[in-house]
């Protein structure tokens, strides 16, 4: 979670300076999400990811040089600096990408899915979309699909509340998301997406479940976003400044903090040490990132068609 929050901090100090190529849609306050959930993955199990899939990536294994060369479409980058923040992508690691579409991560984690099944494997595919994309058709092809065929998907609907300025509860008339799996003859669970044991925890018996061959779940993780939409939006314009500040005050970092510190699990001393590796990493990603070169103009139509005599 440190990582992926100190990850966007940096991404979000470079993209400011106007080096930063496009924009970004940073995950700080979703944090618990991502880890909670990922670390019930195994590299070879598959993650399909959103517009808002920087943390999804780095949990599931893509290392923050990489991620944070790619947002600066640098030839060291996880995608050769071809994508940028919505194409993050790295096979060896099942990260089948981020994407700018909204939320074709349901059918590309359930085609993941299908694949592991059919070649008769015990890997799960993960789909992150945000509650915008529960309203999307793409939801309803996934999950009557994944259900109907017994497909190992996990689907984990990230409910912060907004779709860009549009709060959920005026796009939708049942804004328990969770509840929508009993239309597909799912289980259906709603979790506090700020603590991350809890969706570590649910998304367990989740992936249990699927490895089984018993099917999908869908997972809501009730959760939010500090900072605007993008960057560049100020993200006050449709939320409260006392909303804002009562899900600040439910920081999935200090929770976990606090919770291992209450049990006597952890030492002040080991969180200190773990906030200096990782602020230690992140000046390192960004420096090898804003000393990497841009590809070469010559190169631009590589990869734009398969040239078998190449290969
Ligand atoms: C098919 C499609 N429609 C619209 C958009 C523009 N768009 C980008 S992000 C977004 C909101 C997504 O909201 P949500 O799914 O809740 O994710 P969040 O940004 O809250 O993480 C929209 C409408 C898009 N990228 N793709
Ligand atoms: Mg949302």
């Amino acid at each position: 979670m440190v990582l992926i929050r100190e990850f966007e901090l940096k991404a979000k100090e470079v993209f400011r300076s106007g080096r930063m190529p496009g924009f970004i849609h940073v995950y700080i306050g979703e944090e618990a999400v991502a880890t909670g959930v990922c670390g019930q993955l195994r590299k070879d199990d598959y993650v399909a990811s959103t517009h808002r899939g920087h943390g999804h990536a780095l949990a599931k294994g893509i290392s923050a040089r990489d991620a944070m060369a790619e947002l600066m479409g640098v030839v060291t980058g996880c995608s050769g600096g071809r994508g940028g923040t919505m194409h993050l992508y790295d096979p060896t690691v099942g990260f089948l990408g981020s994407n700018g579409v909204v939320p074709p991560g349901i059918l590309i984690a359930t085609g993941a899915g299908l694949s592991a099944k059919l070649k008769g494997g015990d890997q799960v595919a993960v789909a992150f979309f945000g509650d915008g994309g529960s309203n999307n058709g793409a939801f309803h092809e996934g999950l009557n699909m994944a259900a109907t065929w017994d497909i190992p998907v996990i689907f984990v609907c990230e409910n912060n509340m907004y779709a860009t300025e549009m709060p959920f509860a005026k796009a939708t008339k049942n804004t328990n998301i969770a509840s929508r799996a009993a239309a597909y003859g799912i289980p259906g669970v709603q979790v506090d997406g700020n603590n991350v044991l809890e969706v570590y925890e649910k998304t367990g018996e989740a992936v249990a479940r699927a490895r089984r061959g018993e099917g999908p779940t869908l997972i809501e993780c009730l959760t939010y976003r500090w900072f605007g939409h993008h960057e560049g939006d100020p993200g006050v314009a449709y939320r409260t400044k006392e909303e804002i500040a009562a899900w600040k005050a439910r920081d999935p970092i200090q929770k976990l903090h606090d919770d291992a510190i209450a049990a006597k699990l952890a030492s002040e001393q080991e969180f200190k040490q773990i906030d200096v590796d990782i602020k230690g990493e992140l000046e390192d990603a960004a420096e090898f990132a804003l000393s990497s070169p841009l590809e070469k103009n010559e190169t631009a139509l590589d990869h734009v068609y398969f040239n078998p005599a190449a290969d």
